[in-house]
């Protein structure tokens, strides 16, 4: 009898040795996840440095310390937690597709926690000090990427998680599901830097700032990692070849004749 779940290529038949190539460069993939979790572990460590060493620390009182937590969940949910969010089809490539999609799902759902807390964090901040909200770029555009997360969020998980939407729907969805989430990530790291200038600015003045200070060195190092984790996120999550490949048991059955 023939198995049920035929392999895709005869491997006995390869010469011995030759690695079947279910993904090409993958070790390529590899390194660049590699690259991808550093990135995203350094900006971590930065913005907490950042927070703790110069800025005073965190505390939740609606002082300058409760600000501190703001920068800190951001760079936490909405760029490493999403990134990672991004890679997960990737990454979990021989996973069980039902599994990965929870995964999907939970990392961006505690990314929303986490920047609502972020937000949070800053209004209170404001209104306990007399601070006007919502006036710089920075929280317009802010605002509308954890707006359009929610958005993308609700409609990922009524989409593909729940059983209700048909096929053609999720068919149809996919592109634009895609590119929205990428869209909105690119928002949220833009935002990022909008937020680190503007920080640095507020709590020096541009004299000081142009003196290339440790705190202002640390900061522009801090945004120009998180490009790069951006950029690399993108670059993996767009490559075509590096899209996760249904396993063996997702392939549609056979009904032809061989
Ligand atoms: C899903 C799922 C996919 C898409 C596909 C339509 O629910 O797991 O890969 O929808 O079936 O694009």
């Amino acid at each position: 009898m023939e198995p049920a779940h035929k392999p895709l290529v005869d491997e006995d038949s390869l010469p011995s040795g030759y690695a079947y190539p279910r993904t090409p460069g993958m070790s390529v993939l590899l390194a660049l996840l590699g690259v991808v979790e550093v990135l995203g572990v350094a900006a971590i460590a930065m913005v907490c440095y950042w927070a703790a060493h110069y800025r005073g620390g965190f505390a939740w009182d609606g002082s300058g310390q409760q600000f501190n937590w703001h920068p800190v969940l951001m760079v936490v949910g909405l760029v490493f937690l999403y990134g990672n969010a991004i890679l997960t089809y990737r990454v979990f490539r021989d996973q069980v597709k039902f599994g990965v999609k929870i995964l999907h799902a939970v990392l961006q759902m505690t990314a929303l926690i986490l920047s609502i807390m972020a937000l949070v964090a800053t209004f209170d901040f404001h209104n306990a000090n007399g601070i006007a909200n919502m006036y710089s770029l920075h929280s317009w555009v802010g605002l509308t990427a954890v707006i359009l997360f929610a958005l993308q969020w609700v409609l990922g998980v009524s989409t593909y998680l729940l059983p209700f939407a048909r096929r053609w729907i999720r068919t149809w969805f996919m592109p634009y599901h895609r590119f929205l989430g990428l869209i909105i990530f690119g928002m949220s790291i833009a935002t990022c830097l909008m937020g680190l200038t503007e920080k640095l600015l507020f709590s020096m003045d541009a004299d000081t700032y142009s003196t290339f200070p440790p705190e202002g060195i640390l900061v522009n190092c801090l945004g120009l990692i998180l490009v790069l984790f951006g950029g690399f996120v993108g670059f993996i999550a767009t490559k075509e070849e590096w899209k996760r490949q249904p396993l063996a048991e997702e392939q549609p059955i056979n009904m032809s004749i061989e």
